[in-house]
Parts: structure tokens; sequence; C-alpha cells
């Protein structure tokens, strides 16, 4: 357990005893919600493909960024959250010291090499005193992690398959972002990066 900074703390390879289930409830979901990339209200559409899983999906087109209950791309609720994504959510949540989480959404993020995702805050869910966790599969990123403000200077955190790290406290409304991915074949996800979110959006 690798702590960060406030509030924020790696649990190195903390995933990899699960990953075998996790893939597997990852292309159930993805079957029933295709990977999609969504075009934000600027009008570009994103390097990075998602789905989500749970109560809620996190959504954007040209009207905004938001939590949707049904899937836009099929007009269905999204599929519900596996129960071992909820499993490893809770358990990494609780050794990090939050004892509580009750994750309503997975954000499902899939990065094939050149994808990146620039620095923004995570601030579209209802209750922000809830922590993240996030899970990376497959290949490695480079994770960016700016301060409070948009211009703070950001730390370069390699994120390797199988790490998963809790975002709460101060941590929680931190910039961040992730670097064009690298080129690569990863045995168990070919050439991408999966990145999982747990939140509490609702
Ligand atoms: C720090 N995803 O989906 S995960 C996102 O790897 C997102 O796909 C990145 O940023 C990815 O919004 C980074 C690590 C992460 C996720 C949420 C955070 C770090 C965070 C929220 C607050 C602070
Ligand atoms: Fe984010």
């Amino acid at each position: 357990m690798v702590p960060l900074g406030p509030g924020a703390v790696l649990l190195t390879a903390r995933a990899l005893d699960g990953v075998p289930a996790l893939l597997e409830a990852l292309h159930a979901v993805a079957e029933a919600a295709p990977f999609r990339r969504m075009t934000v209200p600027g009008g570009h559409t994103m390097s990075v493909a998602m789905t989500s899983c749970g109560a809620a999906g996190w959504i954007t087109d040209r009207r905004g960024y938001r939590y949707s209950a049904t899937d836009p791309d099929s007009g269905r609720p999204w599929p519900a959250m596996p129960e071992p994504f909820r499993d490893l959510a809770r358990a990494a949540a609780a050794e990090a010291g939050f004892p509580d989480f009750q994750p309503d959404t997975c954000l499902i993020n899939r990065y094939e090499p050149g994808a990146r995702m620039g620095l923004h805050q995570d601030r579209d869910e209802r209750d922000t005193d809830a922590p993240i966790v996030s899970v990376s599969l497959g290949l490695a990123a480079t994770f960016l992690w700016g301060g409070l403000l948009r211009n703070d200077p950001a730390r370069r955190l390699p994120l390797r398959h199988g790490d998963v790290v809790v975002w709460g406290g101060p941590s929680r409304l931190q910039f961040h972002g992730i670097a064009p991915l690298r080129e690569g074949e990863h045995p168990l996800t070919g050439r991408c990066r999966y990145n999982l979110t747990f939140r509490r959006a609702l």
C-alpha cells in the first residue's frame, strides 16, 4: 500500500488474482453495451472508447457531460454491475480507509495506442465525499496527476496491469489525465489498456 498524497493510495497489483473474472465480466458488459467514442460539447470525438455498468453511466454529447440511467446508443438500462467488479471496489476502498463504499456506477475506459485523456477534474458526481476506485488492466499508462488548479504542475505516475488506486479526501477533486498510450501488446488484453473507475454518482 503506497500513499500517493492526502487521501490517495496505490494498491500495487491488487487486482491481479481477479483478472480472469474481471476480464470475463468486462467483455460481457461490452457485449450488451458496446464501447463507443463519444463527442464532447466542443464537438471533438474522444480518443478513449467508453462504456458503463451499474445504475447509471457517464456520457457526453454536444449538450454536455452527465450521468444517464440508460445507454443512449440502445435506449436500454446499462448492464448490472458484475459481482467481481463490486467485490474488488469495495475491498480496495475498505483497505484504503473507506469502509462503506457503495459504488453505483463503473465507467470502463478503453485506450488503444495514441489514445489519451487530457487534464480534467471529475465533478459530475453528486457525492464527492465518496472516493473513486480505479483499476488498470492491460498495457501500462502514464498517469498525470496535477493539483487543485488546472495549471498546477503534474506528477507522472506509471499505472500497470493489476494496479488499483483509491482516490478519496482532498485528492478526489485534483486535476488528472493519461498521457498518450504507448504502442504495445499485452498477453491478456492485446493492443489496449482498460481502466475501470468505480464511483458513487447518484
Ligand atoms: C484522481 N480515468 O475516467 S484513472 C476518468 O486511466 C479518468 O482512464 C483515467 O480520469 C483512466 O475520469 C484515470 C485514475 C483516476 C480516476 C479518477 C480520479 C484518478 C483520479 C478522480 C479524482 C482524482
Ligand atoms: Fe477522471
